[in-house]
């Protein structure tokens, strides 16, 4: 039986299996989450980052998380929110999905997850909230994992993710 659950703080400190950067398609890091990300994992995570020549939105690729306590970090690509009728709600819950195929492949059992496009982007966060929750319950079942931590920044979305894991019961 899978745990969803939400927690807020910066999701650097998190001693998970795994965590996700909310990445851009150059994979060379930017600011945000995956400032915080390249920050604290040290320049080896830019140079493993270099070898990975990009990845598309809506995909995700895994790295060594090197000096952060997780063993993996895995950049997903979220959409820019351009009114909702680009696809985004897909490539978001692409991003989602990949990242649970990622954690099958490198066997991580525990996967932290950010509030992806929410930022700069500027993914409206309900929807993403709802999108990233829904994915997740959809594929956590194949992918081995039984913890999943919705990592909120701030309580806005913090009150988001736990309005709608409160209404929807535990896979
Ligand atoms: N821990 C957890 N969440 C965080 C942290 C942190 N340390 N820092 C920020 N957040 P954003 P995006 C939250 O802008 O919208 C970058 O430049 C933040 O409050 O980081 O997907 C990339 O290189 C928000 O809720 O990512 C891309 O170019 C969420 O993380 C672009 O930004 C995502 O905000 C990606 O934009």
């Amino acid at each position: 039986m899978a745990n969803l659950i939400s927690v807020t703080g910066d999701i650097t400190r998190l001693h998970v299996d795994a965590i996700v950067n909310a990445a851009n398609e150059s994979l060379l890091g930017g600011g945000g989450v995956d400032g915080a990300i390249h920050a604290a994992a040290g320049p080896e995570l830019l140079e493993a980052c270099r070898k990975l020549h990009g990845c598309a939105t809506g995909d995700a690729k895994a790295t060594p998380g090197f000096r952060l306590p997780a063993r993996w970090v895995f950049h997903a690509v979220g959409p820019v929110w351009r009114g909702g009728t680009h696809n985004e709600d897909a490539l978001l819950a692409g991003c989602y999905r990949r990242c649970l195929e990622l954690a099958l492949e490198v066997g991580a059992k525990s996967v932290a997850f950010p509030a992806i496009s929410t930022g700069v982007y500027h993914f409206p966060a309900k929807r993403a909230a709802k999108i990233a929750i829904e994915t997740v319950r959809s594929h956590i079942e194949e992918s081995g994992v039984n913890e999943i931590h919705f990592v909120c920044f701030n309580e806005g979305t913090r009150r988001v993710y736990d309005d709608l894991l409160g209404d929807t019961p535990l896979p």
